[in-house]
């Protein structure tokens, strides 16, 4: 345990990782696996890498950035992989009250930032989750699903962004959203989000978002399906909510 802030005595470096929550999120690299980090460096967050010959790499953005405090980097993690090479993306969902998810590359033996995206919404909490999709299954991510479960509209809450890997050097655009039923405004779609696999025997991977708040806290799982155009479709194909009799609905 970490003795409460404050009564440290040490050097103020002490402070870095003190309170640091490491392993808040969690992803497999090829190298090892990357632990979110939350309240390194006074909540501006990072990620700790963990290779397997023991050392220890943590990662944040490199310059000392004040936009960061409290942004919580690490909240979520993921792996993109893309001809072979392993790229990093970590959301920040509390950055400038919209959120952050940046994304990392190695160069040089050093990760530094590559790119980042921005939420839209005060208070959405944009990527508080991330996915990593495959959806044609060749080995390279297709498209990265980031979460806003706090995303405020007045008849559902939260969604999640359809983010297509860009080519070359072209910028990050989000080209689609998954949301939840009408009539959830507190159900906080997007709060947790599953990479399944194929689940309908199409060869293309399919995923699963969670919202929590749905039906008083009881909560649902929604299914989304992969399409052959390499993205995910809109149109939730199932949705599991619990209750006592664990109900399943279908929808087309
Ligand atoms: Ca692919
Ligand atoms: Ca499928």
């Amino acid at each position: 345990m970490s003795p409460p802030p404050g009564t440290q005595t040490g050097s103020s470096s002490s402070f870095e990782h003190e309170m640091s929550q490491e392993g808040f999120s969690a992803a497999i690299t090829s190298n090892g696996p990357l632990l979110g980090s939350v309240g390194s460096f006074d909540w501006a967050g990072g990620a700790f890498l963990h290779t397997s010959k023991g050392k220890v790499t943590f990662i944040n953005t490199t310059r000392v950035d004040s936009d960061m405090n409290d942004a919580y980097l690490g909240y979520a993690a993921a792996v993109i992989s893309r001809s072979r090479v392993q790229s990093l993306a970590l959301g920040a969902p509390r950055y400038q009250h919209t959120g952050l998810v940046v994304m990392f590359r190695q160069n040089a033996g050093t990760w530094e930032t590559s790119a980042n995206i921005q939420g839209s919404q005060i208070g959405s909490y944009f990527g508080a989750s991330l996915g990593s999709v495959d959806v044609n299954n060749d080995g390279s991510t297709d498209l990265v699903l980031i979460g806003a479960p706090h995303y405020y509209e007045s008849t559902r809450g939260g969604q999640v962004s359809v983010c297509p890997l860009p080519k070359g050097r072209a910028r990050w655009r989000c080209d689609a959203l998954l949301r939840g039923e009408q009539g959830h405004p507190w159900g906080r779609f997007g709060a947790a989000l599953t990479v399944l696999g194929d689940v309908n025997g199409d060869k293309l991977t399919d995923v699963a978002i969670g919202a929590p708040g749905e039906q008083e806290n009881r909560g649902a799982v929604y299914l989304f399906h992969g399409v052959s155009v390499v993205s995910i479709s809109p149109s939730h194909s199932q949705v599991y909510r619990s209750s006592a009799s664990h109900v399943l609905f279908h929808h087309g």
